[in-house]
């Protein structure tokens, strides 16, 4: 596949159709907003999980952007908890908060019901674990019926990239109303290329006459116009995935330079849960300002561990409202 033109953001959402639900979507959006700015809360916009690039109308085949939704949930969650409004974006079928503690992957729901049924017989270690599992359903339990029953949570779903692109769009002008109270979280993972729709096939590629040559165009860098049209000083926060750690800070300075939002998290794929770097840019004097926050590896997967997300979401806190405190 080679590297073909690219597109603004304007050209972009001139050309690719919207999500058909979209406007339906936007007016939860709106009424969302509403609600929580009458009760006086910072509402936080958390984006999470991959984005797909369909390859042909009819869609048989797609490429997908890794993201399980981890970084995502978790921190949606530690919103929650610090008080926040969260409305939550995320890939279809990835993490979600609460349900996420027993997804298909972690805690699988049948071995958590097996560990119940231990009975008479069981001896002290099953007992033991059983009790653990309860209490810690409980707590998830407890935490997330304290969320429905204050509202305090919106989910929205994508698949595409068009669908995330235009959602984007559409939530963060809604939010827009909050000024400087509304955070944008953006932890998804978003595809850099597309297939515009007037260049799909209509049908199944077909194989047969030997390799495939895709010519992709770029998917526009919509964060310039989240900072200077979208939003109106709501606190920005983007992430920076890479394999190479010494990509991180260059790149990270790079897209605080070209877009000029608030801060860039930089994380590396395999330590991602361990370690990530606060990119900063200060203007008096003007400099970058880079942090780590780090924490102790788990030493099993099967110890309870601190989640790294715990301590990011205190961090931006604490920015969010140094932030606020600034207008
Ligand atoms: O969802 P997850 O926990 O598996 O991964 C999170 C992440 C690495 C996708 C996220 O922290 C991130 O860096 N998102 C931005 C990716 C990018 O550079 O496009």
């Amino acid at each position: 596949m080679s590297e073909s033109a690219s597109f603004s953001a304007e050209a972009y959402f001139a050309t690719q159709p919207a999500p058909q639900l979209l406007a339906q979507e936007i007016a939860g959006v709106k009424e969302f907003v509403a609600r929580q700015a009458a009760q006086n809360r910072n509402v936080v916009l958390v984006t999470s999980g991959g984005t797909t690039v369909p390859l042909e109308l009819n869609v048989v085949r797609f490429l997908d952007n890794f993201s399980a939704g981890t970084r995502g949930a978790t921190s949606a969650e530690y919103f929650l908890k610090a008080g926040y409004a969260v409305i939550f974006m995320h890939r279809q079928f990835s993490l979600q908060p609460f349900s996420r503690h027993y997804s298909h992957s972690t805690n699988p729901f049948l071995d958590f019901l097996a560990l119940e049924g231990d009975g008479p017989g069981a001896d002290t270690v099953g007992i033991t674990a059983a009790k653990r599992a309860d209490e810690d359903l409980l707590a998830v339990l407890t935490a997330y019926k304290r969320v429905q029953t204050a509202g305090t949570l919106h989910t929205l779903t994508f698949v595409t990239v068009d669908d995330y692109l235009w959602l984007l769009r559409a939530v963060s002008q809604e939010l827009s109303v909050l000024r400087r109270r509304a955070m944008y979280y953006l932890a998804a993972a978003v595809s850099d290329f597309f297939l515009p729709r007037q260049k799909m096939s209509e049908h199944k590629i077909q194989s047969g006459k030997g390799s495939l040559h895709i010519e992709m165009d770029q998917v526009p860098k919509v964060l310039k116009p989240m900072v200077e049209e979208w939003t109106r000083d709501g606190y920005i926060v983007s992430f920076k995935l890479e394999t190479d750690q010494r990509l991180l800070i260059p790149k990270a300075r790079a897209a605080l330079e070209r877009y000029g939002h608030q801060v860039v998290i930089g994380n590396e794929l395999h330590s991602r849960k361990v370690q990530v770097v606060f990119v900063e840019r200060k203007r008096k004097p003007m400099t970058f300002v880079e942090s780590w926050l780090r924490i102790a590896p788990a030493p099993s997967a099967a110890i309870h561990v601190k989640e790294i997300e715990e301590d990011i979401v205190a961090e931006l806190l604490r920015r969010h409202e140094a932030w606020i405190g600034e207008a």
